[in-house]
């Protein structure tokens, strides 16, 4: 059968499961944003980017969550401009310097691909397209971490990517705080926060699966462990033998520096084991146990335990997040550097 027709079964089938209106919502592109938005002008750019990242995360394969998160950061605070990526100037605090990213990684490796996609074609393609297609492409190299070969391996996108992105010229620490959910929200603080973003408790739910990878260091969970608000015992909705686990590898105090794999055994996996775990009450963060606390959350965290369902839903949730608070056509710059906007 052909690829097309089989794309057309699934299409059909999928508006049988996930009604009408879903899947069209879903399929709204963004107005200004493309598929492949650098075809003319650079047609290299996005397998440059791709084969630069491949090559990072073969040797990384944290590398995959880091820049998962650093898009997450980046689109919740301006948009997805690449603020996240400015350093500080003078003495104002940028992003990547307020609390909840103390943490972001991967500033590094952004830096290696911009410099070789400015040498592939100058003033270009922007670093909030960088950041946005690395993001997806680390996480869809991950299943093949395993490629022994030279060669790059298969590709098989997540999630699609759309392009035309511009860079922005600010970035506040101030904005960090607000935009970006703390681990200690509740449900209503999550919900309104993705609401502020044009997101919906589906969103919040099938992109909270990104803690589907990756590691958590000690002290954003250690609370829940140790004297829980204030009633001298773990918290409740935390699962009473995950919690010993926990507690042995973040001891009261903790090292700073520890960190805990989210999804046990399977942190450089993206898969829907995240929700699985989750009903075990076994979820890290007081914002994933909170996703349980909601009837229609809740029972979206049980449908998405289906992996098919969790990386449909996944991908269009990704391809929202892209688009929230974007530059395009004249807006912004494409910046030469990305920690720093271009001079006058
Ligand atoms: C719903 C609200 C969210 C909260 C409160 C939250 C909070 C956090 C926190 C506290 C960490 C641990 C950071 C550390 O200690 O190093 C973390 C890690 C992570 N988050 Fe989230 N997050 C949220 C949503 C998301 C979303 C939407 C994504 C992406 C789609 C995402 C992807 C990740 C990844 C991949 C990591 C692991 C990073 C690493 O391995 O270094 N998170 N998150
Ligand atoms: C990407 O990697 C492939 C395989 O190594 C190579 O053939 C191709 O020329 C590379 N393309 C770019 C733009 O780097
Ligand atoms: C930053 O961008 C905004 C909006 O695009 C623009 O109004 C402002 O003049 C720019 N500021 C600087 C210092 O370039
Ligand atoms: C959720 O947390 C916010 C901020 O900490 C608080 O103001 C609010 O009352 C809480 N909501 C519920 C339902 O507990
Ligand atoms: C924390 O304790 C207060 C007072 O005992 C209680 O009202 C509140 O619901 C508790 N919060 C949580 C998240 O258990
Ligand atoms: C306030 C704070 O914790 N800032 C941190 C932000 O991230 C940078 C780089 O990772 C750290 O050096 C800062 O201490």
């Amino acid at each position: 059968m052909s690829k097309s027709r089989n794309g057309i079964i699934v299409f059909l089938v999928s508006l049988l499961v996930f009604g009408v209106a879903e899947v069209c919502n879903a399929k709204q592109p963004h107005p200004k944003l493309k598929m492949n938005f650098y075809v003319t002008k650079c047609p290299e750019a996005e397998v440059l980017v791709r084969n630069i990242t491949w090559s990072k995360l073969k040797t990384n394969p944290a590398l995959g969550a880091k820049l998962l998160r650093m898009h997450f950061h980046d689109c919740f605070v301006r948009g997805c401009d690449a603020s996240v990526l400015l350093d500080a100037v003078d003495n104002t605090q940028a992003e990547k310097d307020a609390r909840p990213n103390l943490t972001l990684q991967g500033f590094v490796e952004i830096d290696e691909i911009k410099s070789e996609v400015e040498k592939l074609c100058p003033g270009v393609v922007s670093c909030a397209d960088i950041l946005s297609l690395a993001a997806r492409d680390s996480v869809s190299f991950l299943p093949f971490l395993d490629h022994d070969s030279d060669s790059i391996p298969p590709f098989k996108p997540m999630w699609p990517v759309l392009t035309g992105r511009r860079d922005g010229n600010t970035s506040l620490a101030s904005e960090t705080n607000g935009n970006v959910p703390s681990p200690f929200s509740n449900f209503s603080t999550l919900m309104n926060v993705f609401d502020s973003k044009g997101l919906d408790v589906n969103d919040l739910v099938a992109l909270s699966g990104g803690h589907s990878i990756g590691v958590a260091h000690c002290g954003t969970f250690s609370a829940r462990l140790y004297n829980f608000n204030g009633t001298g015992e773990a918290d409740p909705s935390l699962n009473v033998a995950y919690v010993e686990i926990l507690k042995a590898q973040c001891p009261n105090p903790a090292n700073p520096a520890t960190t805990v794999e989210m999804d046990p055994q399977s942190s450089v996996s993206f898969d829907s084991n995240y929700f699985k775990i989750l009903l075990q009450k076994k979820g890290l963060f007081q914002s994933d146990a909170a996703l349980l606390t909601n009837l229609r959350a809740a029972i979206r965290v049980a449908t998405l335990q289906n992996s098919k369902l969790f990386y449909i839903k996944f991908a269009e949730s990704m391809v929202k997040m892209g688009n929230i608070g974007v530059l395009t056509g004249d807006d912004g710059e494409i910046r030469k550097q990305c920690r720093v906007v271009n001079s006058k």
